[in-house]
């Protein structure tokens, strides 16, 4: 195996003593002022999830008059071992799995989109041709882990064949995230190679005029081929068809200027108006980059900021929520009640600026779900916590309490809660978590399962899952990365080999489960089904995310340190910089 780019210096990295030197690239791409706006246009096109901002729930910072009665912070475990090199034969095993599916991707599918492991063929995500998904999403892994044959050909692909000249509608988010984020990011780790600087400049020519809308605001889609953004119908055509002819600067100033009272974001906004729409409030699927994005735009750009505080507070104000029976901390989800006939019976507008939430008069409802996709947050938190919420810089790792703001410690025990809580959905028949979990409520009929099993139900459970019965889809495991990510960053942060271990758990789970034969990963129908069935897709963020955050966790910390990088939404790392622009933060 070649040894990996980002480690070339190192001949073994067991032997890396825990402060290293900084990779020898590692501000080159921070530096190219031609860069500057594809990273904001990567940045900015995070708020294209995201969909809005109340701000009424500031919580003051105690940074003055903290009790240091508290020895250790909730969750740091004072014999922690701090192993800061490397587990090679665990990391090397990492590489084997990211070879197992890139090898059979490229054999089956080279340059398809999308990969289908059982079928051993690829497909695109629109008749009109591939756009380089798989292979712009995964090349980056590839030069962090070394492989430089395989990083080789598919750059080799990326010059001869990538093509962007598409009349389709792609996603604008979706595009933006995996092949923008990843040939930019393949541009920093290959020492700026002009190859990937070209191919993200061409495509953030064709994905900019997404933005030409009154309010600034992106549009969801936009056809690559004829450089024009496309509104989402599917969505009640919340997005109209008018187009402005004016490309206003700066999503976050837009986000700022729509923010609401405590906090919190609804998952759509109108690019027309410019303010949030009457949605759910929630941090999974189509609300969890905003929020990720909060704590990473603001560390990427050293800017400070009050958008993330402010959502951590309405979060914790109004979200997080403790499981009755193993007091498991989750999130829940805020949807708007409607009629019969479906009509909303709440305004956000009006609701969230006029009223106090009140949840059993105001027309929401909490539904105690949560999706893995929540996952990032338990290590989003303690990121943030130790950096934003810190009273110095940098924080020991792990942190001690009077180093953090009350925020902070606040921050720091519901992430170290919330991984937790995640690793708890692992505890299935096949060892991984499903796509979405539900929480039992106090009203819910506990004493009738009593009654009927003789035990107390779980504190959790996948709805609509009935033994004899076609599994929900909820019960999927389609190769996420969110809790290996959360399990990453935790490591990271506090050296607790626990971290590590709960990662291996989960990295021979995939093994044992979700590994094809014949070459690649799929997705499992039902995690709590063995023997287990699958579905016939490899997702493109199994090698972008899932695998990179697993050899993130098996390496030793020199790799892209924290301090240095920040990692888009799909894992895609970009060098912290100091911008000399205004970034809508300031
Ligand atoms: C990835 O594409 C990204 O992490 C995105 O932000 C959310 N979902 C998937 C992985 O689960």
């Amino acid at each position: 195996m070649a040894e990996p780019i980002l480690r070339q210096r190192k001949k073994d990295a067991a032997e890396v003593p825990e402060q290293t030197e900084k990779p020898a690239h590692a501000n080159h791409a921070a530096k190219s002022s031609s860069t500057g706006n594809l990273y904001v246009c990567v940045l900015l096109a995070l708020g294209l999830l995201v969909y809005q901002f109340p701000n009424l729930a500031k919580v003051p910072l105690a940074f003055l008059g903290q009790s240091n009665e508290n020895k250790h912070l909730p969750g740091v475990r004072p014999s922690s071992v701090r192993t800061f090199s490397a587990d090679i034969p665990k990391r090397d095993a990492v590489v084997e799995a990211f070879k197992h599916a890139w090898l059979a991707y490229e054999r089956d599918a080279m340059g398809d989109d999308e990969y289908h492991p059982f079928s051993h063929m690829g497909t695109n995500l629109t008749s009109a041709g591939g756009i380089g998904y798989t292979v712009a999403d995964s090349i980056d892994t590839m030069l962090i882990m070394g492989l430089d044959e395989e990083y080789q050909r598919a750059r080799t692909w990326i010059a001869e064949k990538l093509s962007f000249d598409r009349d389709a509608n792609f996603n604008t988010f979706e595009t933006t995230i995996r092949v923008m984020g990843g040939l930019l990011a393949a541009y920093h780790l290959s020492d700026q190679d002009p190859l990937f600087l070209e191919k993200a400049q061409e495509l953030g020519d064709r994905i900019l005029p997404t933005f030409e809308t009154p309010s600034g605001l992106p549009l969801s889609l936009v056809n690559l081929g004829l450089k024009e953004g496309v509104p989402d119908m599917d969505n009640n055509g919340m997005m109209r068809t008018y187009i402005g002819k004016r490309l206003k600067g700066n999503v976050m100033a837009v986000l700022r200027a729509a923010r609401m009272p405590h906090g919190l974001a609804s998952i759509f906004l109108s690019p027309e108006e410019g303010r949030y729409m009457t949605a759910s409030i929630r941090l999974g699927s189509r609300g969890d980059s905003y929020y990720e994005y909060l704590i990473k735009q603001y560390l990427q750009t050293n800017q400070t900021e009050d958008m993330y505080d402010d959502a951590m507070a309405g979060i914790h104000n109004y979200l997080v929520q403790t499981s009755i029976s193993s007091k498991l901390t989750y999130t829940a989800e805020l949807n708007p009640e409607r009629t019969g006939h479906g009509e909303l019976l709440v305004s956000i507008p009006l609701t969230l600026f006029e009223f106090d939430f009140n949840f059993d008069s105001s027309g929401w409802r909490l539904t105690p779900k949560q999706d893995h996709l929540v996952c990032f947050l338990g290590g989003s938190l303690m990121l943030g916590a130790t950096t934003s919420g810190a009273l110095v810089h940098p924080v020991s790792i792990p942190p001690r309490p009077e180093e953090l703001s009350e925020a902070g410690r606040r921050d720091w025990k519901t992430g170290v809660e919330l991984v937790k809580t995640c690793m708890a959905t692992h505890e299935t028949a096949t060892g991984l978590s499903p796509e979405i979990v539900h929480f039992r409520m106090p009203g819910d009929d506990l004493d009738a399962h009593v009654a009927a099993t003789g035990e107390m139900p779980t504190d959790w459970y996948i709805k609509g899952s009935k033994p004899g019965s076609p599994p929900s889809l909820d019960a999927r495991y389609i190769l996420r990365p969110e809790t290996v990510e959360s399990l990453f960053l935790a490591f990271r942060l506090t050296g607790d080999t626990q971290y590590r271990d709960q990662g291996w758990a989960i990295f021979q789970a995939i093994e044992k489960h979700c590994r094809v034969a014949s070459g690649g990963y799929a997705s499992v129908l039902n995690v709590d089904q063995i023997p287990v069935e699958h579905e016939d897709k490899m997702e493109t963020f199994l090698m972008s995310e899932t695998l990179k955050y697993l050899y993130l966790l098996f390496t030793d910390t020199s790799v892209l340190p924290l301090d240095d990088y920040v990692f888009n939404t799909e894992a895609h790392p970009f060098p912290v910089f100091n911008p000399s622009f205004r970034t809508g933060f300031s």
